[in-house]
């Protein structure tokens, strides 16, 4: 069951402020001791990091073999992405890596996750593997480990190959196989220097902007095809993580990416209560269920079974596969939702550049403590949570973001109080490291902490990537 507000919708976030270190009065009176210390800290160990993916941020779309994907293409039918832009050159960090590392060093982040482009290591997505593409990410991980920074590692962040595509892609039973092998291949090569493992990102993002809204590659809108590819990337998880486990020791970790949204309703009739529960099966209990408790949520299979087949396409042991133990679940918060009596969703706070992104910290805290309620205490960790500002680069070369800094310093305290509250919450990635190429917007909204100047490729780090560096200095805020 959804969570209902925890506060008074715009409420303060209530915190626990813990005093820390004897008040040591400072020649005007004050406590320097104090002053340095956070009012909301967060545990000892408590890791600070940021994220990117690959097609995203790399470039080089034809370089050292790397294979297209299905957003090559689809950046190059017309109309679909803005300004026709695509990820051919993005922010080159193909070419800019090791800078780019330094700079994650220099900010202090302690985690780094990236996503590995499938068609780079494998170019027509089964078969030969390409070493140079396979190099790239093993420079990448060994630099971040000489930086003291941990990799983590996004297996899959939508750069589906685009050979697999004409096979049908993720509506074909067979690419779910091909993952895994895939998954094996990096684990092989990577297991001994990232012991955090994301296997898919968002694969409801798939579903929803690939197969419904055609907003996103494939571009489809095809409804009986939807929930089919939902089942498929949930097998491609779990055969991901049964042919990884051999290649990650006793201390590699494993886990799916998911955004989650916290829904509530739009008033309070039972009919959009119950629009609402059925609206948190799609968004949420659809990938929770199956791949944490080892079961399909019956009230959406009902509800799917008038227009999807996808119930042709669950197999026999499917469902224990999508099971496969896991150590993390990846949280990817950046909205509520608000469910009216007729399923609709309707817009309660204000929203960000992203149309669809309404500000909410505290449905960070519903959210996290919902996993906790509904699914235990397994390992969390914030990979994605982030919002894009009208950064502009001033004539003192300094951007002055502060509607980031403002909106993580609110989710960052609603993620200290579900802490408080018991949550298992190890760590928090910011969407994003840098300004990068965002899907169908093209580059027309900036996420990162580090502003890219595309035409020279300089990044400038933004207000919010030095306050940032002094959270995770104080760690905390
Ligand atoms: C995701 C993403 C990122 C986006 C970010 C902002 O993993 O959800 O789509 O790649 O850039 O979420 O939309």
């Amino acid at each position: 069951m959804p969570g209902t507000p925890s506060a008074a919708p715009g409420g303060a976030a209530t915190s626990t402020s813990v005093a820390t270190g004897a008040p040591n009065a400072g020649e005007d009176g004050t406590d320097p001791s104090l002053a340095a210390a956070p009012a909301l800290r967060f545990p000892d160990g408590f890791v600070w990091g940021a994220a990117t993916s690959a097609y995203q941020i790399e470039g080089a779309a034809h370089v050292d073999g790397r294979g297209q994907s299905v957003w090559d293409t689809f950046c190059r039918i017309p109309g679909r992405v803005r300004n026709g832009e695509t990820g051919d050159v993005a922010a080159d960090h193909y070419h800019r890596w090791a800078d780019d590392l330094d700079l994650i060093r220099e900010l202090g982040l302690k985690s780094y996750r990236f996503s590995v482009s499938w068609p780079r290591v494998v170019p027509t997505g089964a078969g030969p593997v390409n070493r140079k593409g396979l190099d790239f990410y093993k420079r990448l991980a060994d630099g971040l480990r000489n930086r003291g920074v941990t990799p983590m590692v996004t297996l899959y962040h939508w750069d589906t190959p685009q050979e697999l595509q004409d096979l049908g892609g993720w509506e074909n039973r067979d690419t779910a196989y091909r993952f895994a092998e895939y998954a094996a291949t990096v684990a092989q090569a990577l297991g001994d220097v990232v012991p955090n493992w994301l296997t898919l990102n968002e694969p409801k993002t798939i579903v929803q902007n690939g197969y419904l809204s055609g907003t996103h590659a494939p571009g489809k809108q095809d409804p009986g095809a939807a929930y089919v590819v939902a089942h498929h990337q949930l097998l491609a998880h779990g055969l991901a993580v049964q042919a990884m486990r051999p290649h990650l020791g006793t201390t590699g970790r494993i886990g799916p990416a998911l955004n989650l949204h916290p829904c509530y309703p739009a008033d309070d009739s039972p009919q959009a209560q119950a629009r609402t529960v059925l609206h948190d099966g799609y968004e949420n209990r659809l990938y929770l269920d199956p791949i944490l408790k080892g079961s399909y949520p019956q009230d959406v299979l009902d509800d799917l079974a008038s227009y999807s087949p996808i119930h042709k396409y669950i197999l026999d042991g499917d469902v224990q596969v999508i099971n496969s133990p896991v150590e993390l679940l990846a949280v990817q918060y950046y909205t509520p939702l608000y469910v009216t009596a007729e399923g609709d969703t309707v817009t309660r706070y204000p929203t960000t550049e992203a149309f669809w992104q309404q500000i909410y910290p505290e449905g960070m805290y519903d959210i996290l403590m919902r996993i906790k309620k509904d699914y235990g205490d397994i390992a969390l960790t914030i990979t994605e949570n982030g919002l894009p500002t009208p950064d502009t680069l001033g004539r003192d070369g300094r951007v002055r973001d502060t509607g980031r800094i403002s909106f993580l310093r609110d989710h960052f305290a609603e993620a200290h109080r579900a802490i408080t509250d018991g949550v298992n919450l190890e760590s928090y990635h910011v969407w994003s490291l840098m300004d990068n190429f965002e899907w169908a917007e093209g580059y027309d909204q900036r996420w990162g902490l580090v502003y890219v100047d595309y035409a020279t490729q300089r990044r400038i780090r933004k207000d919010s990537a030095d306050w940032y560096s002094d959270v995770i200095r104080a760690n905390g805020l």
